[in-house]
């Protein structure tokens, strides 16, 4: 019907059980391929199971070269994760996509990846997390919640007030993400966040940084 989008519901699913401890790789981040690979398996030796791969400035070609490897490094016990692109999800044969505001709509985005992978949002207040919480997303994305250096031109702001405020809203399990560090990791989980999503304090010792955040977020 022209002019209503039509939501997906996953009435039989189980809901997602997420890592108290989300690590994103950004090649944006690091020197060069060869420190994303040795990042990659530094965290597995850490004991990770859960890996969103983000790239902002990398063509698709190479983009899909970094997703094969790091699948074929990682192999199956780490569920990877791609950001904003559904397409390249497919392709590298991924267990999720990760989307944003400016990407496809989770309900355009769903018939692309199919029911079996899942799919988190971002979002950066109530009202996205509100109209975020309606659609066939798998878990939910709240940031900033500290300030961050990571990202291109971050939202406001969130804090530990306004995790506690969209807990509220949602069922569904909700990552905190931006300026999360070993320092203040509890504290987000405290106010209460199901996982941590991270990637400036995972550097520059990787292992040594996720087996600290396992250990402190146990
Ligand atoms: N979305 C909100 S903040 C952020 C993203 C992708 C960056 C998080 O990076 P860091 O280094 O853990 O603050
Ligand atoms: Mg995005």
């Amino acid at each position: 019907m022209q002019g209503t989008s039509k939501v997906i519901y996953r009435t039989n699913q189980t809901m997602l059980k997420l890592p108290r401890l989300y690590p994103i790789l950004d090649p944006g981040c690091l020197t060069d391929d060869k420190s994303l690979f040795a990042a990659a398996e530094e965290l597995l030796a850490a004991g990770i199971t859960f890996l969103q791969y983000r790239n902002k400035s990398g063509n698709g070609r190479e983009m899909l070269l970094h997703a094969r490897e790091l699948r074929a490094r990682l192999g199956h016990g780490v569920k990877l994760i791609m950001n904003d692109r559904a397409d390249l999800c497919v392709a590298a044969e991924f267990d999720g996509l990760h989307i944003g505001q400016d990407d496809l709509s989770p309900d355009s985005a769903r018939p692309i990846i199919g029911m079996k992978r899942c799919l988190g949002v971002s979002t950066h207040n109530s009202a996205q997390l509100a109209e975020a919480d309606k659609t066939s997303a798998d878990y939910l994305a709240i940031g900033p919640i500290f300030a961050t250096g990571s990202k291109v031109n971050p939202d406001p702001i969130v804090g530990l007030e306004g995790l506690r405020r969209v807990r509220e809203l949602t069922r569904k399990p909700l990552v905190a993400i931006g300026g999360i560090t070993r320092a203040n990791a509890r504290s987000v989980i405290e106010a209460g966040a199901d996982s941590v999503a991270v990637i400036s304090d995972l550097l520059p010792s990787p292992r040594k940084s996720a087996e600290e955040f396992l250990a402190l977020l146990r």
